[in-house]
């Protein structure tokens, strides 16, 4: 199948310009003025910015929570992403203790392969490190998988900075990148068992027991290590002012240091938790949704290019027959909110529309730097001939409004409800294959694993 795209605006992370752009089965093969392809299906794109097709660095598709597993598995959350502009996800593959790194890579195969609509790659959370594993690295790189997570919290994910300095260390001479959730167990250990003495059963407790000083503590403690390690390091999920200064000053000393956040960390903020009975249980993830501040601190540091990727920690529970596990007690309600399908949307409505920054920071940050740190450039990030042909055509002027009703995600809300937003991905092609439209699958397409590269810049 060819399409021209007639007269659309090509962004980059260098800034846009007007040209037509022509799809060749599942490659992009032209950009230039007037360009003719007779048998290609033409597409006015007058008005509309092309970007490369969205990737999501940061997901939890089919994660098993205990007593079920996430709402979204690899089916309707890979949908939900090509409906609103993603056309890679980088889900989160978790080692179990005495588990081999290959054995946890080949249950989320299991789990993704044949199921998948989008393009989708694995980081590996390792819980469990030993030599076996360090030997593993190699044989990860050749299985396409560059990018490591590590967890300072989290109860038996958890590694110590002892493991977090050998694993930093080990990663960098396999030319791959780990990224950590940073919180400092013992605060909010401390805090949470004072906190229940009392009455227990409110989400408004959450984020009291995960205050933003937990994440800076954990985030300075991490820098440390990996200037130990020499190593760079990707703060994930990146929530509070206090932990963004601590990146602040270690780049100031020369380290290397890659952030994440994401859209709930930008859009909405802790004074949602205190709506009345359970319903801040919608909200309940780690990190908390921070304070007015924080939120203004990141659009800051997105509008000073001081951020690297807008990925959504997409992990999905239903408020009706999951989050209510937690109805009496605020640490037993899952963790995670869904953002997977709303992520581009949101951050052109209140990052571009709003003046806060640019569609070039939105295309270097959802796009073109996730496709460089974790090996998928220049196949991903970017438009130009020989990349995939994943291109969405957003139509800037779309006004529309954020509906768990009509959402594609399998979950039944969304922490956006209502929201009225301008601007959405009229048209999504996953290479080459026209897969959504104004927010709906038109049709079904099949995802391709993503064998990574090292890390670029
Ligand atoms: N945070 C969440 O809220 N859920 C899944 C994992 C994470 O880091
Ligand atoms: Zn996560």
């Amino acid at each position: 199948m060819k399409y021209l795209l007639r007269n659309g605006r090509i962004v980059s992370s260098a800034g846009w310009y007007e040209a037509d752009l022509l799809i060749e089965g599942e490659k992009i093969v032209q950009l230039g003025e007037r360009l003719s392809a007779r048998d290609a299906q033409v597409i006015d794109a007058a008005g509309k910015y092309l970007f490369p097709g969205f990737v999501d660095t940061h997901t939890h598709f089919d994660l098993d929570a205990g007593d079920f597993h996430t709402a979204d598995d690899f089916a309707s959350g890979t949908r939900a992403a090509l409906a609103g502009g993603t056309t890679s996800v980088l889900d989160f593959t978790t080692q179990e203790k005495g588990e081999s790194l290959k054995q946890a890579l080949d249950r989320w195969h299991r789990m993704a392969g044949g199921k998948a609509c989008c393009d989708y790659g694995f980081h590996m959370s390792i819980t469990d490190w030993n030599p076996a594993v360090r030997l593993e690295l190699k044989d990860m790189a050749r299985l396409g998988v560059t990018s490591y997570k590590l967890y300072m919290a989290y109860g038996n994910l958890m590694v110590n900075d002892r493991e977090i300095l050998e694993i930093l260390e080990a990663v960098e001479e396999e030319n791959g990148i780990v990224g950590v959730h940073c919180e400092n167990p013992g605060i909010i250990q401390g805090i949470t068992a004072k906190l229940k003495r009392g009455e227990k059963n409110s989400p408004r407790l959450h984020p009291r027991s995960r205050p933003a000083e937990a994440e800076a503590e954990a985030i300075h403690r991490l820098l440390v290590l990996a200037r130990l390690a020499g190593a760079p390091v990707n703060i994930v999920h990146l929530s509070s002012l206090l932990g963004l200064r601590e990146v602040r000053r270690s780049r100031k000393e020369g380290q290397q240091v890659f952030a994440e956040t994401c859209p709930q960390y930008l859009v909405l903020d802790d004074s949602l938790y205190e709506r009345p009975g359970f319903a801040g249980a919608a909200y309940v993830c780690a990190p908390p949704l921070r304070k007015r501040e924080d939120v203004k601190a990141l659009w800051e540091a997105v509008s000073r290019g001081e951020l690297d990727m807008v990925g959504t920690d997409h992990c999905s529970f239903h408020m009706d027959s999951q989050k209510t596990r937690g109805i009496s007690d605020f640490t037993r309600i899952p963790g995670g909110v869904p953002g997977v399908e709303h992520r581009p949307a949101l951050f052109y409505h209140f990052g571009v529309n709003s003046g806060r920054t640019g569609v070039e920071e939105m295309c270097r940050l959802l796009s073109e730097r996730p496709a460089r740190i974790f090996g998928m450039y220049p196949k991903k990030g970017v438009l130009a001939p020989g990349s995939d042909a994943d291109v969405v055509v957003w139509d800037p002027a779309a006004e529309w409004t954020i509906r768990a009703a009509s959402q594609v995600q399998n979950v039944d809300y969304t922490p956006y409800e209502g929201m009225e937003l301008k601007g959405r991905a009229e048209k999504v092609f996953l290479r080459g294959r026209l897969a959504a439209e104004n927010g709906r699958i038109c049709q079904e397409t099949k995802g391709r694993y993503l064998s990574r590269g090292g890390r670029g810049l």
